[in-house]
């Protein structure tokens, strides 16, 4: 018999095997029971014992070549198989990690956008301070007992890390005639022991509008309108009189949320008319503007809306608290 024949004929054929029933089809006629190579090894019964050995060798390497030639074929093909006819589009990809915003940047952006919405425009201020823009301008001079209560990081020479937003009050005043509307995001320091509601640094957001016929009417409207868009809706908002040597009259906002009637109200922001002495301060004509000014603290809105009870997890470097938003 001739094997080398036999190979080429067999390799020939596999090559043009296109799908894994030919195959099956090409393994039975040439490594089945009944194949040219099996009746071949068959034959050697008859044969002598040298013969056989020499035969024998041959015939197993033909063998093994046809085997290999087998198992290569089924594996391209099962492979090609797999790749164009099993190819599952359903299958969810992998997910590749991505960054995102601090939960106080996002109540940030959403607080900035509802004031913006009532034409306010957004200017910033300096972290550090002077003594003279951080209290006494704001009728704050340095006996005053109000100084306790923002105790303050001292710099040198006169300078403080600004416990408020309000100086900027004075600062855009002095550069601007009204009419206006301004909000002033930013981080503000108080030297103060840290507890659930309070941190030694956190945001609050400064408003002061002022214009020719402006009242208390102005300021509820404006707060609550934000307020209510900020919580979607589900919000109840409270006046209470309050004292700030830089307003008159001074007062608080309280919120509660609707779906908990009997949850506590919480204090977000102080505010106020603007004392008719800041206006002299800043040398504007008297008696010609009003203005309301309020201070709204970011991370209290930020626990209501998000259900938070510490404040101290806002800047706690626990990734998988910040991972949740
Ligand atoms: C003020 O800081 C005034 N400047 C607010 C103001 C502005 C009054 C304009 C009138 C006119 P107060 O200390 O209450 O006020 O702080 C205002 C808000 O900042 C608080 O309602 C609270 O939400 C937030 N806040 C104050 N201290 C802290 C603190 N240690 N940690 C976190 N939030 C604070």
């Amino acid at each position: 018999m001739d094997l080398d024949a036999l190979k080429k004929r067999a390799q020939e054929e596999s090559s043009a095997i296109k799908n894994l029933s030919d195959l099956e089809k090409w393994r039975v006629k040439y490594l089945g029971r009944k194949s040219e190579l099996s009746l071949f090894f068959d034959s050697f019964k008859n044969l002598s014992l040298e013969d056989r050995k020499n035969k024998g060798a041959q015939a197993n390497k033909a063998r093994i070549f046809l085997t290999s030639l087998y198992e290569q074929k089924k594996k391209s093909l099962e492979s090609a198989t797999t790749h164009f006819h099993f190819f599952d589009i359903t299958r969810p990809g992998k997910k590749i990690p991505k960054g995102h915003l601090h939960p106080i940047t996002l109540v940030l952006n959403d607080i900035i956008r509802s004031f913006e919405k009532l034409g306010f425009a957004v200017v910033l201020g300096p972290e550090i301070e002077t003594e003279y823009y951080n209290f006494d301008a704001l009728r704050i001079p340095r006996n005053h007992p109000a100084r306790d209560m923002w105790d303050t990081f001292w710099l040198q020479k006169g300078l403080l890390l600004r416990t408020h937003t309000s100086p900027m009050q004075i600062r855009y005043m002095e550069k601007h005639e009204p009419p206006f509307r301004i909000i002033v995001p930013g981080k503000c320091f108080r030297f103060e022991a840290t507890d659930s509601r309070h941190e030694f640094q956190f945001h609050q957001v400064e408003g002061l509008m002022v214009d020719d016929n402006i009242s208390l009417a102005n300021f509820k409207f404006i707060i609550e309108e934000v307020l209510k868009d900020i919580f979607k809706n589900q919000v109840t908002v409270r006046f209470r009189p309050s004292y700030f040597p830089f307003v008159s009259p001074g007062l608080e906002v309280d919120i509660k949320l609707k779906n908990k009637p009997r949850g506590q109200w919480l204090e977000v922001m102080g505010a106020g008319m603007v004392h008719p002495d800041l206006f002299d301060t800043v040398k504007y004509p008297k008696n010609m503007w009003q203005g309301f000014a309020f201070g709204l603290g970011v991370e209290r809105i930020a626990m209501i809306k998000y259900g938070i009870d510490d404040i101290r997890f806002f800047f706690n470097p626990d990734i998988r608290f910040l991972e949740q938003f």
